[in-house]
């Protein structure tokens, strides 16, 4: 068998000083998206993603927390892989630049343009913006141009990039290549600059000390841009590229604001050691919030993870590739991600699915029916489908996504109209009606199979799902999209089992949820020294405190009389969708039922609460978990070193509820 074709993509090596946003998400979602889809192209794709670690503003960063820099960026770059295992990202490379074999690469990389004579010594005194780590030509007091924030004076030794030496092969390497920026207006952008000129780029610094040093030449230390772009190549062999055989990158995916960095200095970096140019630089537009770009230092950012809690990661990333055009600035708003979780996946692919799996239950024993005679309109969405593979596939080639799912949920649209006015349900027990009926099954649930593995690049947990309960074997991943046609689905195929995809949610209650959790993270002190959302105490806070090992304080009976115990008897329990440690109770405490959240999801079944009789903290003030309103704790022991929640209850006496624990 003939290798598979290589495909190398990167995500920016993104800044530990802070924590990520869902514009950082973005980028990163779009390249897991392009790394599944290419892998059912047939391609070996390895995506690198990582951490930028050095420089002048995390040598800051970690002063202000307390902690040495290393401490402080492994336990930022801890935070960043997690959030990335929570989105479902599958990167191959996740590549720290304080990792030792970049530094290798950085040194070996510098070595080489230095010894091919486009390195000299130099001095810099202007102004640096330590927020963009770019030297910025702007007068002493003056903000960057860039991001606004103010510029610090520096003035050290250094050693100087000859960039100025690249204006010429640069613009003769764009217009030989010239998909190698995209889209248009960004190429129209970085030709314009460098055919304004280039002037040479100081790529060491001698007053910073949190960097990668330059062999022989200590205090110089590199500077974060050269260390940073590095990484792409650390990240697959440096070195030894040529060995693993993914140099040059096929993509490099950036927002907007750092194309210059990767279109300019990077490739001229590249040409000077003599090195391969990676073959193409695409830079995204920016999600705003209220017109700005969203970022940190706005204070206008949203986290990824409240949206996955409360709608899962599939939502997210539908919502983030469906409703930007890709290339574009767009606006993010809590109220349109809800509004399309409900209209596009709930009531469109979720209605789907659970509908055909429920006819077929219904009326075909649990297994695909086998089709009889088609009729003009069943070729007709036939039609649809096949043209819809074809359609999908080039966009998401052209990394067409919001167009490529327009495109999958117009089919998803047709056929559910095709289901209204065959309206399988009333047909009769005749043969004839049988058939039509059996037809009519088989090809929604076709049109089901072929949507599972069109979205599921994009929707690779929900479509995990759809897959098993079509009776698929093996995962959607593994399909080949080239030898996806209309018509492959086996009749007699038995319908697996049916999980939840998309539970529809109230609106205001999602938002205020996310809103709740959102507020809760950014409150939250720094991940370096607690974690970012807390994970759900395990029946209250209380219960929480009472698992602690420390021998504690005594006090009077008059602070133990102060917390107002009763019991309580469960009335409903339900799960919290987006928050597996909890349940959501209504509890009777004799003089009125209050909602109590209590973190025993994993231990106990909801329906088996209902009757049960605990004791309650009804004095508690109340207050929001996971967005739900908490009024009063249940009192639970915590047992064994997982902490499991054990109800204390009263399971041989009959007691009144709303009794004092005295
Ligand atoms: O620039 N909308 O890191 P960074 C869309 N370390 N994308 C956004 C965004 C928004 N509002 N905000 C951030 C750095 N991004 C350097 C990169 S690469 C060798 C070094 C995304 O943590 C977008 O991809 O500031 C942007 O380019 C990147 O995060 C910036 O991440």
């Amino acid at each position: 068998m003939p290798d598979k074709p290589k495909y190398y993509l990167t995500t920016p090596i993104y800044y530990t000083n802070g924590l990520p946003h869902i514009g950082h998400t973005y980028s990163t979602i779009v390249c897991d998206t392009i790394r599944r889809y290419k892998r059912m192209r047939g391609y070996d794709v390895v995506m690198t993603t990582g951490t930028d670690e050095h420089g002048v503003n995390v040598e800051r960063s970690a002063k202000k927390a307390g902690v040495p820099e290393s401490e402080f960026v492994a336990k930022m770059a801890a935070e960043w892989r997690a959030l990335w295992d929570e989105l479902g990202v599958q990167g191959d490379e996740f590549i720290r630049t304080t990792d030792l074999k970049h530094a290798h690469t950085v040194q070996w990389l510098f070595k080489q343009f230095r010894d091919n004579g486009f390195v000299y010594p130099g001095h810099y005194t202007g102004q640096y913006c330590i927020y963009d780590n770019a030297y910025v030509d702007v007068k002493p007091g003056e903000n960057c141009p860039d991001c606004g924030r103010p510029t610090e004076t520096v003035t050290e030794a250094n050693f100087y990039f000859k960039l100025s030496a690249f204006q010429k092969p640069l613009l003769d390497w764009y217009v030989k290549h010239p998909d190698f920026i995209q889209p248009e207006a960004r190429r129209n952008e970085v030709l314009s600059f460098v055919e304004g000129g280039l002037r040479d780029l100081s790529i060491t610094r001698t007053s910073v000390r949190w960097g990668i040093p330059v062999p022989g030449e200590e205090p110089h230390v590199f500077y974060v841009w050269f260390d940073a772009l590095t990484a792409y190549l650390s990240a697959v062999g440096g070195p030894q590229y040529e060995k693993t055989g993914f140099w040059p990158a096929d993509l490099h995916l950036v927002g907007k604001e750092i194309i210059r960095f990767h279109a300019v200095y990077w490739p001229a970096f590249l040409m000077a050691a003599g090195l391969p140019l990676p073959k193409q630089v695409w830079a995204h537009g920016w999600l705003l919030m209220d017109s700005a770009k969203m970022s940190k230092s706005l204070g206008n950012v949203v986290r990824p993870r409240p949206i996955v809690h409360v709608l899962g990661m599939d939502a997210l990333r539908y919502y983030l590739l469906r409703e930007t055009v890709f290339g574009q600035d767009g606006n993010f708003s809590y109220d349109a991600l809800v509004q399309r979780y409900n209209s596009d996946l709930a009531n469109g692919l979720g209605n789907l699915a659970s509908r055909t799996a429920a006819m077929i239950e219904k009326n075909s024993g649990g297994k695909i029916p086998k089709p009889a005679a088609f009729q003009p309109q069943d070729t007709a969405l036939a039609t649809k489908a096949q043209e819809a593979i074809g359609e999908v596939l080039e966009q998401y080639d052209k990394l067409g996504f919001s167009l490529a799912l327009e495109e999958i949920w117009s089919l998803i649209a047709a056929t559910d109209k095709y289901l209204t006015t065959e309206h399988p349900w009333s047909l009769g027990e005749s043969e004839a009606d049988q058939q039509r009926r059996a037809t009519i099954l088989w090809t929604t649930a076709e049109v089901l199979r072929i949507a599972t593995i069109l979205t599921h690049p994009v929707l690779p947990e929900s479509t995990t799902k759809v897959w098993s309960l079509l009776g698929q074997r093996g995962q959607p991943a593994s399909v080949a999209l080239d030898g996806l046609r209309w018509g492959q689905l086996a009749a007699g195929t038995s319908l697996g089992k049916s999980q939840p995809l998309f539970p529809r949610i109230e609106k205001a209650e999602a938002i205020e949820r996310m809103e709740a959790m959102e507020k809760e993270a950014q409150n939250a002190p720094s991940p370096v020294t607690a974690p970012a959302i807390p994970s759900a105490p395990a029946a209250g806070s209380a219960a929480a405190a009472a698992a602690s090992q420390a021998t504690p304080e005594k006090i009077g009976i008059e602070d133990f009389a102060k917390v107002e115990m009763r019991v309580g008897q469960i009335k409903t329990a339900e799960r919290i969708v987006g928050a597996d440690k909890l349940l959501k109770l209504t509890v009777d405490i004799g003089t009125e039922i209050r909602q109590i959240c209590a973190g025993i999801a994993q231990f106990y079944e909801p329906e088996k609460l209902i009757g049960r009789k605990v004791a309650v903290v009804v004095n508690l003030a109340p207050r929001k978990l996971r967005g739900v309103e908490s009024n009063g704790m249940i009192v639970a022991a915590s047992v064994g070193p997982e902490g499991r929640p054990v109800l204390a209850g009263f399971p041989d006496e009959d007691v009144e509820i709303g009794a004092r624990l005295k």
